[in-house]
């Protein structure tokens, strides 16, 4: 049977177990918890596609047709991973971008060698302009004993201790892309047979990349070096020959990052001054920039939040932001350079 002249089907699960084969210590929890992930996706991609309908709805004021209250979908969206993940076992402790603190494991389920981190639908202000939005998931091996409850802890880990990340975007298609560190492999949902079907093996970002994507509205606000970064980008100041980026900004960050990554270029959310919550950046470190940087990396991207690595940040808190830059590894690490230059060893 072929389906889009590829002679062979493989859907996400066969290529997890294949997976599982480069741990020789895997004991298959990992490779479920990816399933339970693609099961989320797949729960969530059926609501998302209702969101404009439900909408409707909403703006009367009444319930939707099954008589419910008409719930946020970016709390709909973190419900589902919370339900589908904490009774299996398989985790010692989630966090969540919805949530303010960890999330533990309730005592009457067993706890697990895993932790998940996830951002269970960023971008959702998107949504009723139908914009594409995205889950984004970071899987830790717990550092606490077994069997004791999880602990901040073990959400408190830098993104070079992941063993696997990954996300959902909710677009034109549903496609799950993910790494358990061997390459990052996308997979488009087949809505008829509802399972999704691996589309993009052994993703590497292109060598020339084409984009880059900022908020220009904040040009004011940032500082000197980024500023001279952001004019390089436009005009290639300095190199032998231009660099011909095309500026793309969707506003939402699993978008921003999937078009680079299959197209090439850089994604960057500089620290700004326009907001005294945004002078050490916007975009959170556990569950959006590391586990992003993570995948990046993978296919022969980086990422840096101007100074350092993304996964070398050893983190503080459950809901910290980075300045994130990410992407095309060259583009990246300029940044790293005109930021140094221009903004002094560690302003
Ligand atoms: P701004 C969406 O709200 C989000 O968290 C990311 O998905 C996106 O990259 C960023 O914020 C957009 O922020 O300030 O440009 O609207």
């Amino acid at each position: 049977m072929t389906l889009n002249n590829t002679t062979q089907i493989t859907t996400i699960e066969r290529h997890i177990l294949d997976q599982q084969h480069h741990y020789p210590d895997a004991s298959g929890a990992l490779t479920n918890l990816l399933y339970d992930l693609a099961l989320c996706g797949k729960i969530i991609a059926s609501k998302v596609i209702q969101a404009g309908l439900m909408d409707v709805l909403g703006k009367t004021g009444g319930e939707n047709v099954q008589g419910e209250e008409v719930q946020k979908l970016d709390e709909f969206a973190d419900e589902t991973i919370y339900k589908l993940n904490d009774h299996t076992g398989r985790l010692a402790v989630m966090g969540s971008e919805e949530r303010p603190d960890i999330i533990p494991i309730p005592p009457k389920y067993k706890t697990g060698k895993y932790v998940l981190l996830y951002d269970p639908l960023d971008g959702s202000s998107n949504i009723d302009v139908n914009v594409s939005v995205g889950s984004i998931f970071a899987i830790y091996r717990r550092k606490t004993p077994e069997g004791s409850p999880g602990t901040l802890a073990d959400c408190l880990q830098p993104g070079k201790e992941l063993i696997a990340a990954g996300y959902i975007i909710y677009g034109s298609s549903t496609m799950l892309v993910y790494s358990t560190g061997n390459g990052v492999h996308g997979f488009t949902l087949n809505r008829m047979l509802g399972e999704f079907l691996l589309s993009h093996p052994d993703i590497k970002m292109p060598a020339k990349p084409k984009f880059y994507s900022v908020n220009q509205a904040y040009e004011p606000f940032w500082s000197p070096g980024v500023l001279r970064y952001v004019r390089y980008l436009q005009t290639g100041e300095g190199e032998p020959e231009k660099l011909g980026l095309s500026l793309r900004y969707i506003g939402s960050l699993v978008a921003d990052f999937h078009r680079n990554l299959l197209g090439g270029g850089l994604f960057c959310y500089p620290a700004d001054r326009k907001d005294p919550k945004k002078t050490g950046g916007k975009l959170r470190l556990l569950y959006e920039a590391a586990p992003l940087a993570y995948l990046a990396e993978q296919a022969g991207g980086y990422a840096t939040d101007g100074r350092q690595r993304i996964l070398d940040i050893e983190p503080t808190s459950l809901h910290q932001r980075v300045p994130l830059f990410i992407g095309d590894k060259n583009l990246c690490l300029k940044a790293e350079q005109y930021i140094k230059k221009f903004d002094g060893p560690g302003a």
